[in-house]
C-alpha cells in the first residue's frame, strides 16, 4: 500500500515550495497529502478500479498532482522533487520538524552553512555559527540547540505505559458494539514499544461503516481527521491519533500482521514470500494464481512462508526471522509471571502509602514478595533515611511480617544513593542487616563517560550491593540517560555476580530493550520493579515484562519470576 508513502513525498513537496516560497502551490500539495493518507483503499487499487482520471475527483488532487502521483507510482520517482532534492540536498523533513526552523531557514542555513540535517544543524549551533548569521542571534541559537534535544527524545510521541488506560477503554468500548467481531490494536502500542506515534486498531464486520459510525461516538474524540467506509482517523482530547481500520474476517490475520509492523519487519517477511513465489499484503497471503493460501490469522501465515511464529515484541527485523526460519525462537517471559516486586518507595520517604498499604495491594495483585527500598540520607528532597531510620523500618518490617505470614512476604531493603565520588551513604553494617540493596544514581548526571561509569562500578563492587537500580538514568521524553560505558558495566555484573535492574515505570524503562538483549548474551540475570510510589504503581509490572521481551528475555534471565528468592 503506497498511500502513505506518497502522502509523504507529496509533503515533502510542498516543503521545498514553500523553500522557494512558491505562492498557494505548497497548501495545495499539503491538502492533497491529507487526502491521499485518508483514502480507503489502496491508491494503486483506486487507480486501476477507476482509471486515472478519476483521481482528479479526489478531494484535494488537480490535474497537475494527479500526474505526479501516477509518475511516483510508475517510475517509484517525482521527476520534479529529484530536481529539488539534487538543487538543495537536505533532510528537508526532519529539519522541519525542529522547533523554529522552517522550509525558508533550511534554505538559509544551507546556502550559509552549507547544513544538510540535524547533525550538522546541531554542529554549527555548538559551533556558534548560528549566532552569527544574519536574523539569528545567541538566543536563537540556544533555542535551536534545545528543540534539536528535545527532538532526539523524541518528543511528540507518547509514552506507552501512561496512554494504556484509554486505549484499553476504547477497545472495551468498540467491543461493546454488536457489530464488531475481532479486534486488536496493532502497530507499535501491539508490539509494546517504550513510546508511541499513533495508535492503530483493527477490527473485523460484517457491516464495516456501522463500526465505524460507532467509533465516531466515543466520548474522547477531540475531532475527526477523516472518515470512510472503512477506515476512520480521529485525534483523541489527549492529543493521541487513533486509526482505525475494518476488515474481511478472511483478512484479519494478513491486516493485524500488516499493521503490527514494524514496517522492517513487513518488508523483510515480504520478501520470504516473494521468494517462495506468494505474494503476501494486507489481505492475505496468494499463490501464483492469486489463489488466498492464507490470511485469517497470523500463525497460519507464518506457518505457510515456514518461519516459526514470532511475537508482535521482537518484530523490529533485529534477527527475529532469522532465527524464525531455524525454529530458535526463545520462549519469551509471559505477562503475569512477575512473583514479587523488588523497587518499592513508601511513605517513609517521598512514596504515597505506608508499608502495610502496599503489602495488602501486592497481596491483592497475587505477588509473594516486595521489596522495602526507600530512598536513603543523601537523597535529602525525599526525606531519605539515614541508619537509625532504616533500623526503626526493619523492626516495623518484621512487625507486618508476623501479620502478613502465609501471604506476603515483606523483603528489607533500601535504594542506595551512589555519591559523586561512587561511595555509598549508608553504612556496610546496616546494609549487612538488608535482604536486597539496590544502588541508584540521582546526580551529578553530567560527568564524563568514563568517570560515570567508574563511579558505578565503584558502587556496584560493594559486596552488600545485589543490584542496579534503573541503570541508564534516563526518563523518557524528559532527561537523556547518563554517559555510562553500558557494556563495561553489564561485563561488571556478570564478573561480580550483580543484577541489573529493568525498572518497569512507564517513563523509565530502564534497562532499554537492547541492554536487556545485551545482558542475556552476557548471561547477566535482571529484576523487573516497577519503582512504585504508590499502590496504584503496582500495577506496571508487566510494562516490565513487555520491555524484557523486546529485548528477548525468557522468564530464567529474570529472577523476581521465581516464587523465592535468596540474596
Ligand atoms: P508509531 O505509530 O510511530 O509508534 O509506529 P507504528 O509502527 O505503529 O507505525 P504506523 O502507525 O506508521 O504504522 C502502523 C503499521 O503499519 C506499521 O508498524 C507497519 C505498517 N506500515 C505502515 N506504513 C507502511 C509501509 O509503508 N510499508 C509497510 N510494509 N508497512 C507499513
Ligand atoms: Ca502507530
Ligand atoms: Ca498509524
Ligand atoms: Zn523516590
Amino acid at each position: 500500500m503506497k498511500n502513505l508513502e506518497i502522502a509523504k513525498i507529496l509533503r515533502m513537496i510542498a516543503l521545498y515550495l514553500e523553500m522557494k516560497d512558491v505562492p498557494f502551490k505548497p497548501q495545495a500539495y499539503e491538502k492533497a497529502a491529507y487526502s491521499i493518507e485518508a483514502l480507503d483503499e489502496d491508491i494503486e487499487e483506486f487507480i486501476r478500479r477507476n482509471g486515472e482520471e478519476k483521481l482528479k475527483e479526489l478531494p484535494g488532487i488537480g490535474e497537475s498532482i494527479a500526474k505526479k502521483i501516477i509518475e511516483y507510482i510508475e517510475t517509484g520517482k517525482i521527476k520534479e522533487l529529484e530536481n529539488l532534492k539534487k538543487e538543495v540536498p537536505v533532510d528537508i523533513e526532519n529539519l522541519t520538524a525542529i522547533e523554529g526552523i522552517g522550509p525558508k531557514i533550511v534554505y538559509k542555513l544551507y546556502k550559509a552553512l552549507k547544513i544538510k540535517d540535524i547533525k550538522d544543524l546541531e554542529k554549527a549551533c555548538l559551533e556558534h555559527k548560528i549566532r552569527k548569521l544574519p536574523g539569528f542571534g545567541e538566543k536563537s541559537e540556544n533555542k535551536i540547540l534545545q528543540s534539536i534535544n528535545l527532538f532526539k527524545q523524541g518528543t511528540g510521541r507518547f509514552v506507552l505505559g501512561f496512554i494504556i488506560p484509554i486505549v484499553e477503554e476504547l477497545v472495551l468500548f468498540l467491543k461493546d458494539s454488536k457489530y464488531v467481531s475481532q479486534i486488536s490494536p496493532c502497530g507499535s502500542y501491539r508490539r509494546r514499544k517504550e513510546t508511541i506515534g499513533d495508535i492503530d486498531i483493527l477490527a473485523t464486520s460484517k457491516n464495516k461503516e456501522k463500526v465505524i459510525d460507532y467509533f465516531l461516538t466515543f466520548k474522547e474524540i477531540d475531532h475527526i481527521y477523516a472518515k470512510g467506509p472503512t477506515k476512520a482517523m480521529i485525534r483523541l482530547k489527549n492529543g493521541l491519533d487513533v486509526d482505525l481500520r475494518v476488515v474481511e474476517e478472511k483478512s484479519f490475520g494478513a491486516a493485524l500482521l500488516y499493521f503490527t509492523g514494524s514496517k522492517d519487519h513487513n518488508v523483510a517477511i515480504r520478501e520470504i514470500a516473494i521468494k517462495k513465489g506468494y505474494k503476501l499484503n494486507e489481505y492475505g497471503l496468494f499463490d501464483k494464481n492469486n489463489k488466498m493460501i492464507a490470511g485469517k490469522t497470523e500463525e497460519e501465515i507464518y506457518k505457510k512462508l515456514d518461519l516459526q511464529f514470532i511475537p508482535p515484541e521482537i518484530r523490529e527485523n533485529q534477527g527475529e526471522i532469522e532465527a524464525a526460519k531455524k525454529n530458535k525462537i526463545p520462549k519469551l517471559i509471559e505477562y503475569g509471571s512477575i512473583k514479587g516486586d523488588l523497587q518499592v518507595q513508601t511513605n517513609w520517604t517521598d512514596g504515597q502509602d505506608s508499608i502495610e498499604k502496599m503489602a495488602k495491594e501486592a497481596i491483592k495483585l497475587n505477588l509473594k514478595y516486595i521489596c522495602i527500598t526507600d530512598h536513603t540520607q543523601s537523597l535529602a528532597i525525599t526525606g531519605g533515611l539515614d541508619e537509625k531510620k532504616l533500623l526503626s523500618q526493619m523492626q516495623e518490617i518484621d512487625k507486618l511480617n508476623s501479620k502478613f505470614k502465609g501471604r506476603i512476604k515483606i523483603l528489607k531493603g533500601a535504594e542506595v544513593n551512589i555519591l559523586k565520588d561512587g561511595k555509598l551513604d549508608i553504612k556496610d553494617e546496616i546494609l549487612a542487616k538488608l535482604d536486597f540493596v539496590g544502588a541508584a544514581i540521582h546526580s551529578h548526571f553530567d560527568l564524563p563517560k568514563d568517570i560515570q561509569t567508574e563511579r558505578i562500578k565503584k558502587a556496584l563492587a560493594n559486596p552488600h550491593v545485589d543490584c542496579l537500580f534503573h541503570p541508564t538514568g534516563r526518563i523518557i521524553n524528559k532527561r537523556a540517560p547518563y554517559e555510562i560505558d553500558i557494556d563495561e558495566i553489564i561485563e561488571f555484573a556478570k564478573k561480580n555476580n550483580k543484577i541489573l535492574e529493568i525498572d518497569a515505570y512507564p517513563n523509565r524503562l530502564d534497562l532499554k530493550d537492547e541492554h536487556i538483549r545485551k545482558c542475556i548474551q552476557k548471561g547477566v540475570k535482571m529484576v523487573i520493579d516497577t519503582d512504585a510510589h504508590s499502590t496504584v504503581h503496582l500495577n506496571f509490572l508487566d510494562l516490565g515484562v513487555a520491555q524484557a521481551r523486546r529485548g528477548w528475555a525468557r522468564a530464567e534471565d529474570i529472577l523476581n519470576t521465581k516464587e523465592e528468592l535468596k540474596f
